[in-house]
């Protein structure tokens, strides 16, 4: 079947993220995808190669009518998040609906939703929504939602997801990492980008603790892929100022928004007092933008992961790694009750509700130490969770099957 996706980026990497893999999933299962996104810049560095079956087609608004000579519409048409495909296209779709001959499976419109653990997510999914005006008017739209459990769209996980996933080698990967440095970006899609070299954290201008020393002692590996969290100087100061006999930290810190808060508050910090990481227990490796795939290896390797947003969040789930979630925040704070019910859903540790809170702002105080024996336990969990989520059918399968139905 032909596929047409409709993806609008508002801010950030996620609408662009979910859309690109689900179109990439749902090629290696044999279907042919059209992605229309208005911001495609992303994907150079998410997807560099590409997807065979996926085609990248640029969402102009208003839709560039040219580009719809000689195009029929596809036999499912995805909004995704709501984001309103352009009235000409949507008469495409109605005249190949209109058209379709009563034996013909007629062609399906579904709106793909944001993830949540909310009940109402569960409640709504796979509702119908009659259109009304314009000219889809007459057809069915069907609310599909992503989620965590049955009764729901489930969640993204690629065919060779956990193939990849066993074969993974972390030495290797480190080996790699130390020898050849993943390339920098100057990608302007990049959000506000900083140098990416590797640099240490007594000194940010310098590149002493630069990669070098990397791979060559133990260190913790702990990923950051957050907005602009306030326990942020916190988290610096707890691995910074961790006792002298303790494994040190290096923080891999993700392009973009990460790296210069982090940056900015390193800074801030070698100014206030320049022995404040004096035992160098805290090293800081900026990254490049990597590729999804890479970014995936990143939190496989990582023995904790800060992640942001819900595309990342779903690959931390995946990855069996204790992880902490940064959610993208809501002007209303509706965040806040979205992301007790992640936590409820997933039936976290009170210690691990209790750092979430702190680093989303829903709580006050000092972040909790990331002692060995909560470790212990956070690692119990997130094995858990990824056992529990990887049993479950993915959501392109639930969605093809969904689609099957309601043709
Ligand atoms: O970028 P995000 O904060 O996206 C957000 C959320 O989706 C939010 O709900 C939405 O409303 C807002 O955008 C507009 O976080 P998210 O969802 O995790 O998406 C990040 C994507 O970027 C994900 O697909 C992983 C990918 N990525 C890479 O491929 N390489 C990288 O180096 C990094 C840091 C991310």
């Amino acid at each position: 079947m032909r596929w047409d996706i409709f993806c609008k980026v508002i801010d950030n990497y996620g609408d662009v993220g979910v859309c690109w893999r689900l179109s990439a999933d749902l090629a290696s299962r044999g279907e042919q995808v059209r992605l229309w996104v208005d911001d495609a810049r992303a994907l150079r560095w998410m997807a560099p190669g590409g997807c065979p079956g996926v085609t990248v087609h640029p969402w102009t608004s208003p839709l560039n009518v040219g580009n719809l000579t000689g195009i029929e519409a596809g036999d499912v048409l995805i909004e995704a998040f709501g984001c309103d495909p352009d009235p000409e296209f949507i008469a495409l779709f109605a005249g190949k609906a209109n058209r379709a001959a009563p034996q013909n499976k007629s062609p399906n419109w579904i709106n793909l939703e944001y993830l949540t653990a909310e009940r109402y997510a569960q409640r709504s999914h796979g509702l119908p929504s009659p259109v009304m005006h314009g000219p889809g008017a007459g057809l069915t739209k069907y609310f599909f939602y992503p989620g965590f459990g049955t009764g729901t769209g489930g969640l993204l996980r690629e065919t060779e997801f956990l193939t990849r996933q066993a074969a993974f080698d972390r030495d290797v990967w480190l080996k790699q990492l130390v020898a050849r440095p993943l390339p920098e970006s100057n990608d302007s899609t990049v959000e506000r980008p900083v140098e990416t070299t590797q640099i240490g954290t007594d000194d940010p201008k310098s590149k002493k603790n630069a990669i070098g020393a990397f791979g060559k002692k133990p260190e913790r590996l702990i990923s950051l892929f957050c907005y602009e969290p306030s326990a942020l100087s916190d988290l610096l100061d707890q691995l910074a100022q961790a006792e002298p006999a303790n494994t040190p930290t290096r923080l891999l810190v993700t392009a973009g928004r990460a790296s210069s808060a982090v940056a900015g508050l390193i800074e801030h910090k070698n100014l206030q007092n320049a022995h404040w990481n004096e035992h160098g227990k805290l090293a800081v490796t900026y990254l490049p933008a990597l590729s999804q795939n890479q970014f995936d290896e990143l939190l496989w390797a990582c023995d904790l992961n800060f992640v942001r947003g819900e595309d990342s969040l779903v690959r931390a789930c995946l990855a069996g790694k204790p992880f902490v979630w940064h959610i993208y925040p809501q002007a209303d704070n509706a965040h806040h009750i979205k992301l007790e019910a992640f936590l409820d859903a997933l039936q976290a540790p009170a210690p691990v509700r209790f750092f979430h809170q702190i680093w989303n702002g829903l709580a006050d105080g000092p972040l909790l130490d990331l002692d060995p024996e909560m470790w212990r336990d956070w690692q119990i969990w997130a094995t858990q969770t990824r056992t529990a989520l990887s049993q479950q059918t993915s959501l392109t399968e639930r969605l093809m099957e969904f689609v099957a139905k309601t043709r």
